[in-house]
């Protein structure tokens, strides 16, 4: 058992310093390491977490590497903090994940594995921190916050990780792990629409129906068996939606959500009708919590970086995708965001003046050199 109170949990791999794993690592760490390999055929009794507020993804890809696990002999348990969403509910030993907002000090995993997440707190679950960690995540704002760390922010989901992981391991892909599997794929890849998107994920989705994967079922459990409660928020939601420019932002407030019966996850996708919008580039919703705190989804299209506004605020993501929560009240967090995001969106424009000036500078050189 490891000392909570090394600094492992504050970057011990790299120096103090918070890792940005995509722009400081030169080589792309595609599959995993021997010492990942090493760990989870050694080790016996697992504990498989993911992020607060699941999506599918996060629990496409803990289901599926709880099946790799299993068949690999070992003990495994899943945990989330929070429930799984109701379209997600139909996956394969999906009634199997336990819910939890702690574990105790005895419980028998030796290792915990987290699956996207930033760091311990992402998951929510406390008491984690004594075990043998091992961070498998694909985010932009992933850091080395494990034992044994694997990010690969190229991978369109952490389920290609996950499938690389179970051949890696010589673990045959049952029809149960490639249905998982490729609903993580296409949720996290927007329906293979979102940047990142390559023929690497049309392989990966192949493969995976090939294994036994159901598109049209699949599909039709995730994007057609929504909740009526779901469409009246969206109602709400849209009602609200205001554009600036290349900004568009839309919300909800805690009355819209009691008054629609929405839950949280009837949030989920809200936001891309913002960003749906032709010349918009940057895209928020907000949704005002119980506490009078807000959530934050953002979506670029284009060059703004919405991990790093997101990071600004103690949030994360991807380039395209990210969230964050302010505190309240509603309007105050909306001033901030697009404050951010137009202060974002300007700097992008002064760097491409920038860049059109300099090579202008050099086109003009390179004539003079030519002429004189
Ligand atoms: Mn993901």
């Amino acid at each position: 058992m490891t000392d909570p109170m090394t600094p492992r949990h504050t970057e011990r791999n790299t120096g103090g310093i918070p890792e940005r794993c995509s722009e400081q690592r030169s080589e792309r760490q595609d599959q995993p390491g021997p010492i990942l390999l090493e760990a989870l055929q050694q080790r016996e009794r697992f504990l498989l977490t993911a992020h607060a507020r699941p999506d599918g993804d996060a629990v496409g890809s803990l289901l599926a590497l709880w099946m790799v696990l299993q068949t690999m002999g070992k003990h495994a348990e899943m945990l989330l903090f929070d429930r799984v969403p109701m379209i997600y509910r139909t996956l394969p030993c999906a009634e199997q994940i336990r819910h939890a907002a702690s574990i105790p000090a005895q419980h028998s995993a030796d290792t915990v594995i987290l699956l996207e997440c930033d760091g311990l707190e992402r998951s929510r679950v406390k008491g984690l921190h004594e075990k043998f960690l091992i961070n498998i995540d694909h985010h932009t704002s992933g850091r080395r916050f494990a034992d044994v760390n694997w990010i690969d922010t190229e991978a369109s989901a952490v389920a290609e990780m996950v499938y690389r992981l179970a051949v890696a391991a010589n673990v045959a892909i049952t029809p149960a792990m490639a249905t998982c599997l490729y609903t993580a794929l296409l949720s996290d890849t927007g329906s293979f629409c979102y940047e990142g998107t390559s023929a690497r994920t049309f392989a990966l989705a192949r493969d995976l129906v090939e294994l036994g994967a159901a598109p049209a079922r699949i599909a039709q459990d995730v994007y057609f068996s929504n909740p009526a409660s779901k469409m009246r928020l969206l109602g709400a939601a849209l009602s609200t939606l205001q554009r600036e420019g290349r900004i568009a932002w839309l919300w909800v407030t805690h009355s819209d959500m009691i008054r629609t019966g929405a839950v949280e996850e009837d949030c989920e996708g809200i936001v891309n009708y913002a960003i749906g919008i032709s010349g918009v580039e940057a895209a928020v919703f907000l949704r005002e919590l119980p506490d009078h705190r807000v959530r934050l989804s953002l979506r670029s299209k284009g060059k703004v970086h919405v991990a790093e506004v997101a990071e600004q605020f103690g949030g994360g993501g991807h380039e395209n995708a990210s969230g964050c929560t302010l505190s309240g009240p509603l309007y105050s967090a909306m001033d901030k965001i697009l404050e951010e995001l137009r202060r974002h969106l300007h700097s992008r424009e002064v760097s491409d003046v920038a860049q059109v000036t300099s090579t202008v500078k050099q086109e003009v050189r390179y004539s003079l050199e030519k002429t004189s």
